[in-house]
């Protein structure tokens, strides 16, 4: 079975895309040839890779899209159907950590701005996805990043552990209303990218992941090459699921040497 797609003709939409795992999976996306929308909030940064992507003979579109606003997300798909007339491949990437701090210390304003982004950015990216995927042939995956931080208690990320628990369930959840609809839902649990989130987390000081030297952290682009392994149906098994590169199975998946 094949774990490297050809996705011409697909159109994909990543959230978060302006840099790191969202960035990587769109220019991996694009090179396997897929239309890629890129989405976040830095506009110019999205343009950039956006060009980028064309400029190498990819198909690209940036639009600049606040998560955390469901018109926004509306639009967003809305973009997809007015450019290529289907959506194919969404991909839940956009996510915030910081500020980190332990609860006690928290910000309830920046507390809640990490749920709008982590858990409604997610529930709008299936609110606005699944029924187009439902009604168009040949259905659609939509790929929700989570984290080892769903299933762990670390100290300064309640924030965070909260939410990606949260995003787990809306998978498992989505999965179970859309799968007799042909809409393939998935998690992604990346264990550690080296990121610009991993700077802000090692800057933080706090808890044990801040002391995770730099080189154990894997590079965004074997993120980027499960995102491609979830869409096909080699990762059927992991449906409603978390799939996770932290564990064996999943490294032997995509092709990356084991822990
Ligand atoms: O993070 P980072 P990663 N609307 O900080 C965007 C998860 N993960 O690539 O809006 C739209 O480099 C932001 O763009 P901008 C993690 O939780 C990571 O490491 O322009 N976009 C940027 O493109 C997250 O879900 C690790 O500021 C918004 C992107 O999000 C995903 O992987 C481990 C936005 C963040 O880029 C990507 O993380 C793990 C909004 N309101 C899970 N707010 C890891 N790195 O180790 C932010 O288990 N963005």
């Amino acid at each position: 079975m094949t774990t490297t797609p050809d996705l011409h003709g697909k159109t994909a939409i990543v959230t978060g895309a302006s840099r790191g795992i969202g960035e990587a999976a769109a220019r991996h996306l694009a090179a396997l040839g897929a239309h890629v929308i890129l989405a976040a909030r830095s506009k110019d940064r999205i343009e950039a890779i956006s060009n980028d992507i064309c400029d190498a003979g990819g198909q690209s579109t940036a639009l600049a899209t606040d998560v955390a606003e469901s018109e926004a997300v509306a639009a967003l798909v809305q973009t997809a159907i007015d450019q290529t007339g289907r959506l194919d491949l969404f991909v839940n990437n956009a996510g915030l950590i910081d500020p980190i701090a332990r609860i006690m210390d928290t910000d309830p304003d920046a507390w809640g701005q990490v749920m709008d982004v982590n858990i409604k950015g997610v529930y709008h990216g299936l609110r606005h996805a699944m029924p187009i995927m439902a009604a168009q042939s040949g259905g659609g995956t939509i790929i929700n990043i989570s984290s080892g931080a769903a299933n762990s208690f670390l100290e300064g990320w309640s924030h965070y552990c909260a939410s990606k628990a949260a995003v787990v369930r809306l998978t498992g959840v989505a999965h179970k209303e859309a799968h007799d609809k042909g809409v393939r839902v998935v998690g992604l649990s990346p264990g550690t990218v080296a990121t610009e989130m991993q700077e802000q987390i090692r800057a933080s000081g706090i808890n044990p992941v801040s002391q995770i030297p730099w080189e154990r952290h894997i590079t965004p682009d074997w993120v980027a090459k499960a995102i491609a392994f979830l869409t096909t149906p080699a990762a059927d098994q992991w449906l409603g699921t978390d799939f996770s590169l932290k564990v064996d199975e999943g490294r032997k998946a995509v092709g990356m040497p084991l822990e």
